[in-house]
């Protein structure tokens, strides 16, 4: 069978899936999909912005940057009690995954690490996958979240190396790829991906793809944004995407990077549930629920469990609930 996990792909192949005919590309990427998932389960994560607001970095897209005037609510770090209890409700509502957000430029060794490490571990005893996106991280402090039980870090290229200047200047591209490396020696799952809509072309997605796919072991979950153009940013302007864009693209990050999970992920509200059904048979089979992301909004809980009625997807159980029924099962043989 050739080799399906490649890490060698170039832009002219990476075309050539996008811009196949339109059904055909979703044929291929839903038979890629069904090789490597069971196709009915979406991973369901809960997001929470633990730190909120006055960021130091000008991202163009983020309504957390001090630097423009947006109307957040902007609170220093949570408490960790509170934040387990929301983790309960998160799962009592069907979230395997509680993924937790500080508006940082890098973490800092201080208090409010000590207080993430401490929702860190008590998350994990909920059996639930806690996912941190805490800005860049030193080699040892990606050791210090992984010895508290971090499962997943989220850290996103956003987009090609050749836009990324237009978007963000107060840190580079290697930066990023600098920390995706540290939280792989620190043996945490990879969860990176990017936006699409900030005014890049279609070649500079794909780049943002093979950069992804390329990687030395490619990431376990791949969020898919698409822009929540928010007021006072400075990409308030920018259009819509275009469905058939976003279509492609999940596509083709699930055929270049079959074995991640592939996260439709933040601009779900301005998608029908048919369009949301069109994207899980193309490959999406992870999704950020809960009515808020960080800081926008997100469709509500029920709407959703609704949606996975209707279209018959089920939450998948997180990796402790995995390792559990596996044990049960082998003590009963
Ligand atoms: N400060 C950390 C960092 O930048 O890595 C973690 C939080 S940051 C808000 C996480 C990611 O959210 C960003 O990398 C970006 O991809 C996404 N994001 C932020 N604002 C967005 C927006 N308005 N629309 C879509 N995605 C957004
Ligand atoms: C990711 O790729 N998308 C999430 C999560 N990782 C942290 C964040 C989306 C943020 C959307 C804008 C907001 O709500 O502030
Ligand atoms: Fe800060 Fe992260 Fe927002 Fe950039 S994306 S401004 S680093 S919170």
């Amino acid at each position: 069978m050739k080799n399906e996990i490649r890490s060698d792909w170039n832009l002219e192949e990476a075309q050539s899936i996008y811009n196949k005919p339109l059904l055909e590309l979703v044929y291929e990427a839903a038979t890629m999909h069904r090789k490597y998932h069971n196709p009915s389960e979406v991973q369901i994560s809960s997001l929470l912005s633990v730190k909120t607001g006055g960021c130091k970095e000008d991202c163009s897209y983020c309504p957390q940057a001090a630097r423009y005037h947006t109307d957040i609510k902007v609170h220093g770090m949570l408490n960790p009690v509170d934040v387990v209890d929301k983790a309960k409700q998160a799962k009592a509502a069907g979230a395997n995954r509680m993924c937790l957000g500080a508006a940082w430029r890098e973490v800092r060794d201080n208090r409010d690490l000590d207080k993430v490490l401490e929702m860190v571990r008590g998350i994990n005893e909920l059996d639930m996958e806690v996912c941190c996106t805490l800005g860049m991280l030193t080699e040892s402090q990606a050791q210090k979240l992984s010895d508290a039980g971090v499962y997943a870090y989220n850290h996103n290229i956003d987009t090609s190396e050749d836009f990324y200047g237009d978007v963000i200047s107060t840190r580079t591209y290697s930066d990023r790829l600098n920390t995706l490396d540290n939280v792989r020696k620190a043996k945490m799952t990879v969860c990176s991906g990017g936006i699409i809509g900030m005014g890049e072309s279609t070649d500079d997605r794909l780049k943002m793809l093979i950069t992804l796919a390329n990687l030395d072991q490619q990431p376990e979950s791949v969020p898919i944004n698409t822009l929540v153009p928010v007021p006072g940013t400075p990409l308030e302007e920018q259009g819509q995407v275009e469905f058939e864009d976003l279509l492609r693209m999940i596509a083709t990050a699930r055929i270049m990077m079959p074995k991640a999970a592939v996260r439709l992920s933040a601009g779900r509200l301005e998608r029908s549930r048919l369009e949301q059904g069109f994207c899980f048979m193309a490959g999406a089979n992870s999704i950020f629920a809960g009515d808020k992301l960080l800081t926008t909004p997100n469709p509500e809980f029920n709407a959703d469990m609704d949606m996975f009625k209707f279209f018959g997807l089920t939450a998948m159980p997180s990796i402790h609930e995995k390792q559990k029924a596996q044990q049960t099962s082998e003590a009963t043989v």
